[in-house]
C-alpha cells in the first residue's frame, strides 16, 4: 500500500474487493446501505484516502429501477433521504450522483470517467450487493483499488465471527470483547477544496425528477405520514425516544399497546442514522441499567446477529437456510392436517379467522411498520396456515418486504428466519405442524397484553 494511506481510520473497519494496491488519485464513495454524510465510516474511509492525496471525492448512488419488491412506500422514504445527503454533501462540496442504469455499466463508467484509483462502497450480507460487486469488478480497471467498509455495524461483521453462529448467546461474548475497541466517537467529514476537482466536475445537481421517472415500481402501497424520512428527522425520533420513552423501553417494548419500542428501524435500514450514533446516546442517557441493558442487546447482538446470519448465509431467505435440526422436524410434520390453510391474496387482505393476526397484518399494510412483538406471532401463524414451510417462509418474505418502511433488510430475513424455521433459537416441546420449532398461541399472548385494546387501536387507524 501506498505512503499516502492515511494512518486514523481504523483499516479494520475495511475489506479488499481486488488486489490492486491504493494508488493516490480521485476516490469515489459508492454509498449504498449507508445514506448519510456524518457518522459514516465509509464516507470518513473514502475522504481520508482523497484528502492525503489532495485528490477529489466523489459520492455516487445506483438507482435499481426495482429492489427486492420494494413499493413507492419505501422508494419515497428513501428518496427524501437521499435528497437531505445531496444537500449534506454540497456543504461540504462533495459532488454527488444517481446512477440510473445497469449496474455493471454507469458504475464502470463513472469511475473511468472520474479517473479514479479508489473505490469504497459500503458493506451488506444481502445476495443483491454481492452480485453487484461481482458484475462490476469484472468491468472495472485492474488498477482501481475496490474496497467495501462495514459502515453499518459497531464491529465489523466478518469481525465479529469469521462463521455463521449458532444462536445470540455464542455471539455475544465475541461481539462485548470487540465492542470497545470498535465503539468510537465519528470524526467529522471535512469541506473538500473545490479547487482538487476538474473543471466539469467541481458540483453537480441530481435531477430529482428524472430520479422518479426510472423506477418500474409498485405504486399502490403509499407513502405514511406518520414517520418522517432523512437524517435530521432520525435525530429528532432518536432524541425523543431517549427523553420521553427509554426508561421503560425494557418494560414496554413487548407491548403492542404501548409505543414502548424507539421506531429507528425504517433510519437504521436506510442508514440516514447510524446504529453506533444511536449507542453512543443511549450511553450517556440517563436511564435504569436494565432498559440500557435491553436495548443494547437489540441493537448491537440481535442487529449484529442478523447481519452475521446472512454473510454466511447464501439461503437467508428460503427453507433451505434453516438449521438441520429444524428442517428435519419441520419435514416430519410436513403431512400434519392444517385446520386453515389461506393463500397469500388472504393474507394479505387480512382474511384470516384470526382478529389478532389479521390487526398486526392491518398494522403492517397501513402503517408500514408492525409492532416488534406482533412479528413473531404473525410470521408463526403463516407457518402454522400454510401448505408447506416453504410457501410460508414466501409469503411471510413478500408481505414484509412488500410492506414494511424496515423490510428487505438483514433483520428482517433473521426474524423471519427464527420464528417459522428455529434459526437462532432451540428446541421447543414436540407439537403439530411445528415439530420442535417454538410455538405461539392467541391464549398465551392473551396473559401478555391487552389484544382487545390493540385490534381496537388498529382497527381506528
Ligand atoms: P426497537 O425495539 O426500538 O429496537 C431498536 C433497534 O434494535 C431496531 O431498530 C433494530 O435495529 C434492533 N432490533 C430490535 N429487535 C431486533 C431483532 N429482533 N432482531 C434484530 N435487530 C433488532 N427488523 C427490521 O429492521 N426489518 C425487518 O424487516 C424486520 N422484520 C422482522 C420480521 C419478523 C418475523 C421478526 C420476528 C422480526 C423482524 N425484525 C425486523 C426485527 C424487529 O422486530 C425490528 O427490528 C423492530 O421491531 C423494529 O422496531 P424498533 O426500531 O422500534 O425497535
Ligand atoms: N440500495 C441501493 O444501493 N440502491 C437502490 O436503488 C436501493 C433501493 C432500495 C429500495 C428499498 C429498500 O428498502 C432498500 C433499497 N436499497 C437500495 C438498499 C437499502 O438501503 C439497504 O441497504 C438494504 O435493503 C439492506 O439493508
Amino acid at each position: 500500500m501506498s505512503s499516502t494511506i492515511p494512518q486514523k481510520f481504523d483499516w479494520r473497519r475495511a475489506r479488499a474487493l481486488s488486489s490492486a494496491p491504493i494508488i493516490p488519485g480521485p476516490v469515489v464513495y459508492w454509498m449504498s446501505r449507508d445514506q448519510r454524510v456524518e457518522d459514516n465510516w465509509a464516507l470518513i474511509c473514502a475522504q481520508e484516502i482523497a484528502q492525503a492525496a489532495q485528490r477529489p471525492l466523489y459520492v455516487c448512488f445506483y438507482l435499481a429501477p426495482q429492489f427486492l419488491g420494494a413499493t413507492e412506500r419505501q422508494y419515497d422514504f428513501m428518496l427524501k433521504g437521499l435528497q437531505e445527503v445531496e444537500v449534506d454533501l454540497k456543504k461540504k462540496n462533495i459532488p454527488f450522483y444517481v446512477l440510473i442504469g445497469d449496474v455493471d455499466k454507469v458504475i464502470p463508467a463513472f469511475l473511468k470517467e472520474r479517473e479514479a484509483t479508489v473505490v469504497i462502497k459500503d458493506f451488506s450480507p444481502l445476495r443483491v450487493y454481492k452480485d453487484w460487486i461481482k458484475k462490476v469488478s469484472k468491468k472495472i480497471d485492474a488498477k482501481t483499488a475496490f474496497f467495501e467498509v462495514d459502515a453499518h455495524n459497531i464491529v465489523p461483521a466478518w469481525l465479529a465471527s469469521p462463521k455463521r453462529e449458532f444462536a445470540a448467546y455464542t455471539i455475544r461474548p465475541k461481539i462485548k470483547k470487540l465492542v470497545p475497541e470498535f465503539l468510537t466517537k465519528f470524526s467529522r467529514v471535512k469541506a473538500m477544496k473545490p479547487e482538487v476537482y476538474p473543471a466539469p466536475f467541481v458540483s453537480s445537481d441530481v435531477n430529482w425528477s428524472d430520479v422518479m421517472s426510472a423506477l418500474t415500481i409498485d405504486t399502490e402501497v403509499k407513502a405514511v405520514d406518520w414517520i418522517q424520512p432523512g437524517k435530521s428527522k432520525a435525530a429528532k425520533q432518536l432524541k425523543q425516544f431517549i427523553e420521553e420513552r427509554f426508561i421503560s423501553y425494557d418494560v414496554k417494548r413487548n407491548d403492542p399497546t404501548e409505543k414502548g419500542q424507539s421506531d429507528l428501524s425504517p433510519y437504521l435500514h436506510f442508514g440516514q442514522l447510524s446504529a453506533q450514533r444511536v449507542v453512543l446516546e443511549v450511553l450517556n442517557a440517563k436511564a435504569p441499567t436494565t432498559a440500557k441493558e435491553s436495548f443494547l442487546d437489540e441493537i448491537i447482538v440481535r442487529r449484529e446477529l442478523s447481519d452475521n446470519f446472512c454473510l454466511y448465509t447464501d439461503e437467508y431467505d428460503a427453507y433451505e437456510g434453516f438449521p438441520d435440526w429444524a428442517k428435519k422436524t419441520l419435514e416430519l410434520h410436513a403431512k400434519d392436517e392444517r385446520e386453515h390453510t389461506y393463500t397469500r391474496k388472504q393474507f394479505e387482505y387480512a382474511q384470516t379467522h384470526d382478529d389478532l393476526w389479521n390487526a398486526a397484518q392491518r398494522e403492517m399494510t397501513k402503517t408500514g411498520k408492525m409492532h416488534g412483538y406482533m412479528r413473531m406471532y404473525w410470521a408463526k401463524k403463516i407457518l402454522e396456515w400454510s401448505k408447506t414451510p416453504q410457501d410460508a417462509m414466501k409469503t411471510a418474505i413478500y408481505l414484509n418486504d412488500k410492506y414494511e418502511l424496515d423490510g428487505r433488510d438483514p433483520n428482517g430475513y433473521a426474524g423471519i428466519a427464527w420464528s417459522i424455521g428455529g434459526v437462532h433459537d432451540r428446541v421447543w416441546f414436540n407439537r403439530p405442524i411445528f415439530g420442535t420449532v417454538r410455538f405461539m398461541s392467541y391464549n398465551g399472548l392473551k396473559s401478555k397484553f391487552n389484544i382487545k385494546k390493540y385490534i381496537e387501536t388498529i382497527n381506528s387507524l
